[in-house]
């Protein structure tokens, strides 16, 4: 849609068509967290009362304002509008047979699929909607807006016998655990004891969620730090077959970063990222290299060389589509005493918080290899110095709570929550609906993702969004999808 504009001020050297002669700019970010990730439901402008009740996938940082007023030549040419904090813009515009869109249809579920399948076969004079000039403006401040976005996430490697599976683990730790015998108890090795716990098929997991109402689905690549992802062609195989049954937006983790071949091939992380794009992912989820980048970036006086994998990724396909992924573990150390270099990031257990947190106190240090090995960074240095290399959102994993059911690191996520100005995914801990609730509402997450109490079909997606609409929390609500077997891979 935005080319069909004049200019934008991404790239104001650069012109667009000039179709619609205004300027494309960028959100104000002072009341909100850009970019603008998620859904949100828009108005038709010829019918200023009806709220279109789907809502439709944006992912963006520029757009057209609407505002009559000020710019009557692309109000008339809005064909739907919608709202982001105290901001309306265009979320559509329709003119003969010119139908553009800021949202994603591609990725906005049956109502996505609607509107192209509408698109394609309407009779070509039904497309003559209203001359733009007698079109009735919309008023500023339409209802509507930004839902918070519940992700299913899937944890991929090869098990034992050399199947790609989803795997879950708590504190990291994926293998089956010895378990002591019910009929006495001394510890007998089970039969899976040790084995990476396989609880189903990617694609076939991916598409369950899509059906039940996910907002986002994340596939992380747990262990692509072990060898070259662009020969690891049952992950961009599982990405190629998601992206053909899910229609909602697929993020893409693990392995993204400069690589060599087997074959003494050079692979720049941005050949690596577009592979995954090709094959399906909206987004990639950058971990170890993130890390490494921002250390980098910090010994180098705090500017970044445009060489890192978030730089370049950005610079391609724009920072939406650069998500960083943070491992953080606990550090314990005595409140009294703790003259450290993060002192002013030390987070003090709250008396009326988790039982096994009071009276303590810790800081939050980054890891790298699925938190196989600790850096000397914080995960507020990470987080900061990741949004100035130009990530567009952050996934947040808590090692500690990982799988534990505990609830989300609330102290975790309101202390990256006030780093940062992009979007924050909570992650990790996840254990009931209401852990979902507490954390949109005590914290303002953007988004929050689990594993674990959605694999084991503990909670299931709709009772989350149940939760989240008896709570006023902005939610999406679950469309009809035609139901089809579900793939077997
Ligand atoms: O470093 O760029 O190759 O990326 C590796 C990616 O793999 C990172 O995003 C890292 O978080 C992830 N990862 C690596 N090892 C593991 C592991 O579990 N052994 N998974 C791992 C991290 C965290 C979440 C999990 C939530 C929710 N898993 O993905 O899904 O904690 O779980 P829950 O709801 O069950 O508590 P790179």
């Amino acid at each position: 849609m935005q080319i069909l504009f004049q200019s934008s001020s991404e790239s104001p050297t650069s012109f667009g068509l000039g179709i619609i002669p205004s300027q494309i700019t960028r959100f104000q970010d002072a009341d909100k967290p850009v970019p603008h990730i998620g859904w949100n439901s828009a108005n038709v402008i010829d019918t200023p009362d009806e709220i279109v009740p789907e809502h439709y996938y944006f992912v963006h940082s520029y757009c057209a304002q609407y505002d009559p007023e000020r710019d009557p030549i692309t109000a008339q040419w809005a064909h739907s509008a919608t709202q982001y904090g105290q901001e309306m813009f265009v979320a559509s515009i329709h003119k003969d047979n010119v139908f553009a869109t800021q949202f994603h249809p591609e990725k906005s579920g049956p109502a996505g699929l609607k509107l192209l399948q509408a698109w394609l076969t309407q009779d070509e004079a039904k497309r003559q909607l209203t001359p733009p000039s007698l079109r009735v403006p919309l008023p500023l401040k339409a209802k509507g807006g930004l839902t918070k976005r519940i992700i299913a996430c899937m944890d991929v490697r090869e098990n034992d016998e050399g199947d790609l599976v989803v795997t879950k683990g708590d504190q990291y730790d994926v293998r089956e655990k010895v378990v002591p015998s019910d009929k006495d108890s001394s510890c007998l090795v089970s039969r899976t004891a040790g084995k990476v716990r396989n609880l189903g098929k990617p694609v076939f997991l991916a598409t369950r969620y899509y059906r039940e109402g996910a907002d986002e689905i994340c596939l992380l690549n747990i262990t692509s730090f072990r060898r070259s992802p662009l020969h690891d062609q049952p992950m961009l195989a599982v990405v190629r077959a998601a992206a053909q049954c899910v229609f909602i937006p697929l993020t893409i983790g693990g392995g993204i970063k400069d690589t060599i071949d087997p074959d003494g091939t050079m692979r720049t992380a941005l050949e690596v990222a577009g592979e995954y794009f090709r094959a399906g992912a909206d987004k990639v989820s950058i971990g170890s290299e993130a890390v490494y980048s921002v250390e980098k970036m910090r010994t180098a006086g705090g500017t970044g060389d445009g060489t890192s994998a978030i730089e370049t990724i950005a610079h391609v396909y724009g920072r939406q589509a650069v998500v960083v992924s943070v491992d953080p573990r606990r550090v314990y150390v005595d409140p009294e005493t703790y003259n450290g270099p993060y002192k002013d990031e030390v987070v003090h257990g709250k008396s009326d918080g988790h039982e096994n947190d009071r009276a303590k106190a810790w800081w939050y240090q980054c890891t790298v290899s699925g938190g196989r090995e600790s850096r000397p960074l914080s995960v507020v240095q990470l987080v900061q110095g990741a949004e100035r290399l130009g990530a567009g959102e952050i996934l947040l994993n808590s090692i500690d709570r990982d799988g534990t059911g505990l609830g989300f690191d609330m102290e975790l996520v309101s202390l990256v929550k006030r780093s940062v100005k992009i979007p924050v995914v909570a992650s990790s801990g996840a254990g009931t609906k209401e852990h979902f609730v507490a954390v949109f509402d005590c914290i303002d997450a953007d988004a929050a993702l689990a594993a674990g109490i959605f694999h084991r079909e503990e909670v299931s997606i709709g009772d989350v969004k149940e939760a989240m609409k008896a709570s006023n929390i902005p939610w999406r609500p679950t469309q009809e999808i035609e139901q089809t077997s579900l793939p077997s891979f």
